[in-house]
Parts: C-alpha cells; structure tokens; sequence
C-alpha cells in the first residue's frame, strides 16, 4: 500500500453550486494538512496544484434556469483530461470545488477502467443524488447533475463532452442520501442506483450495507472510486458546506465507512467537493475531512488491522 503515490489534484471550481467559495476548497485541504498527512501514513505525494478549465465555448440550453454552463462544460473537459492522466500515475485525489468535479473526474476515470478491461464502480457519500439532467435541473446549480451525466442519462448531448464510457448505474451505490427532488426521484427509480437512505443507515448501521457493496466490487474485480461530499456529514460536525442537510452521517458512521473502504484494498481515487471554506468556523470542515481521508488511507489505532469485514482484492 506504501507504494502508492497519491496525486492531488486542486480544482477550483464554483460556478456548479449556488454561493461562492468553493473556490478556496484546494488552499484549504492543504492548510488542513492533507498532503502532510497522506506523507505520514507512508505515501509518496505529488502534488500537481490547481488545474486550470479549458477554453470556454458559447453553448446554451433551452432551460433558462441553468446557470453557468459555459463555465462547468470547460471545467468538465480540463477535469476528465487530468482525471485520465493521474489514474495512470497513482491515486488520484480530486481535492475541489464543488460536485460538479464529478463529472469530469468520473468520466475521465471510467475512460481508465475500460482502457484497463475493468468494471468501474462508485461510492457516492452525500446527501443528494446529484442525478438532475439539463432538462430537469430547477434550481440550474450544476453541482446536481454530475452522477446523470456520468451514468450517461440522457440530454447532455450537444452540450457537455459526450461520455465515451459511461458509469453503469447498477455499479453505483449512494449513502446519506437525504434530500432528493423529485425528477431524481423519478430518475433513481428506472435505473438501479443502490440508494441508502439515513433511514437504512438508523436502522441497519453504515457496515452491512457498505460491505455489501464491497462484495459486489470485489468479486467483479472493479475499480472503485469514492465521491465524498461535504454534506453526506451532519452539519453540526460540518458547517462548511453551502447546502447542509439536518440529520446526516456521524463522525463514526463516517470513520467506519473509511475504515472499511481502506481494509477493503478497491479504492483507487477520491473526490472531496464542495467544502467552502467562507462558511467553516475556524477550518473545523477542512480538518474533518483530512482526518477521514486519512482513516481511508489506512490510519490504524491499533498496530494490526481490525478483524472484520475484509475483501481480498486480487493481484495485478
Ligand atoms: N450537491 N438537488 C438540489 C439542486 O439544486 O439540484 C441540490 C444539489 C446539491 C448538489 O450536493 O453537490
Ligand atoms: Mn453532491
Ligand atoms: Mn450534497
Ligand atoms: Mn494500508
């Protein structure tokens, strides 16, 4: 595990959320610690700093609500780009910007999976679906409709970069989720998303539901990326976040689902979106999510892992 270098990739995108400040996401992981943390746990890190978008083109949709578009679809090639790459490299870990990353850092990581003959699946840790098409988006906050356009739902065309690969959505499995409009409703619904709701998690607690989907990667042999929103946290541990959402996972529902994510050996990349650092208090957000990313990495309280719940990932 030692051997893996983990790229970090700064993304400083906000125009996809609905206030500003997500922009200041990247400076604050690295004040937080992250890369210094990632070197402790025994990791070569390369920083590779903040990306830039590409060149913006005139693009407009029929849905006056939209916001931004011109701006995330130039984010979204600059992110799948970069994505690509840093898979190729080592871990990439997509420090950003709000969730509209996603959508570039999916693509761009689905495009690695099948260059490498593997299944490509997804956690997805937040309190929304983030499954609006362009057609459905009311609010027209970008942020929402990463996972839709990543899973190749219908409607981006023409307008987003087209998805050579997309995400089967039965690979995809969603815990938190609290707060989910209705066009996603409907949506989820016809597709087979795996979604865990905060009412499966007050009744089943976060493992069998987790380790059930790390069977599935498993005995598929997937490559498995993890998108961790800063709202799939409650509030009241995670106040920097532009969309809180009452009642969300705790500080050990989220530390055993890390925990477990890390004895499992799948993940190969991570996203961390939509931390803005303007409505923290005293950075108490930012360190909160480097300290989860270092349980995932394989920060241990004991000098042996805990019994329980183990995958064996096969050998490359
Ligand atoms: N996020 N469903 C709401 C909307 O505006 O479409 C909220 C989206 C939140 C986005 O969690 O990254
Ligand atoms: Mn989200
Ligand atoms: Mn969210
Ligand atoms: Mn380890």
């Amino acid at each position: 595990m030692a051997a893996t270098t983990c790229i970090v990739l700064g993304i400083p995108v906000q125009e996809g959320a609905g206030r500003l400040g997500c922009d200041m996401g990247p400076s604050a992981f690295r004040t937080a610690g992250l890369v210094t943390e990632l070197r402790n746990l025994g990791y070569a890190v390369e920083d590779r700093g903040n990306i830039v978008p590409a060149p913006q083109r005139e693009v407009r949709h029929p849905n006056g609500a939209i916001k931004a578009l011109p701006e995330t679809v130039a984010w979204t090639e600059a992110i799948t780009e970069a994505a690509y790459q840093a898979s190729g490299d080592g871990m990439p870990i997509f420090i950003g910007g709000d969730h509209s990353l996603s959508a570039g850092s999916m693509t761009g990581l689905a495009r690695r999976a099948a260059e490498e003959g593997r299944p490509f699946f997804v956690l997805w840790l937040d309190s929304h679906p983030d499954f609006h098409t362009l057609e459905t988006t009311t609010s027209g906050n970008l942020h929402g409709v990463p996972m839709a356009y990543a899973t190749g739902l219908k409607g981006f065309e023409g307008f987003f970069p087209s998805v050579a690969n997309p995400l089967n959505p039965q690979n995809v499995c969603m815990i938190g989720i609290r707060s989910v409009d209705p066009a996603e409703r409907a949506a989820l619904s016809t597709v087979g998303v795996t979604v865990y709701d905060m009412r499966a998690i007050d009744e089943n607690g976060v493992a069998p539901l987790l380790d059930a989907f790390l069977k599935r990667v498993a005995a598929a042999d997937g490559i498995l990326h993890v998108s961790l929103d800063v709202d799939f946290l409650d509030p009241g541990i995670a106040p920097g976040v532009g969309t809180t959402v009452p009642g969300g996972a705790t500080f050990r529902e989220a530390h055993l689902i890390m925990e477990m994510l890390h004895d499992s050996g799948l993940v190969r990349s991570i996203d961390l979106v939509e931390l803005n650092p303007f409505l923290d208090e005293r950075g108490r957000t930012a360190l909160l999510m480097v300290d989860l990313v270092s349980s995932l990495m394989g920060r241990r309280v004991l000098d042996r892992p805990t019994q329980s719940y183990r995958h064996t990932p096969k050998a490359h």
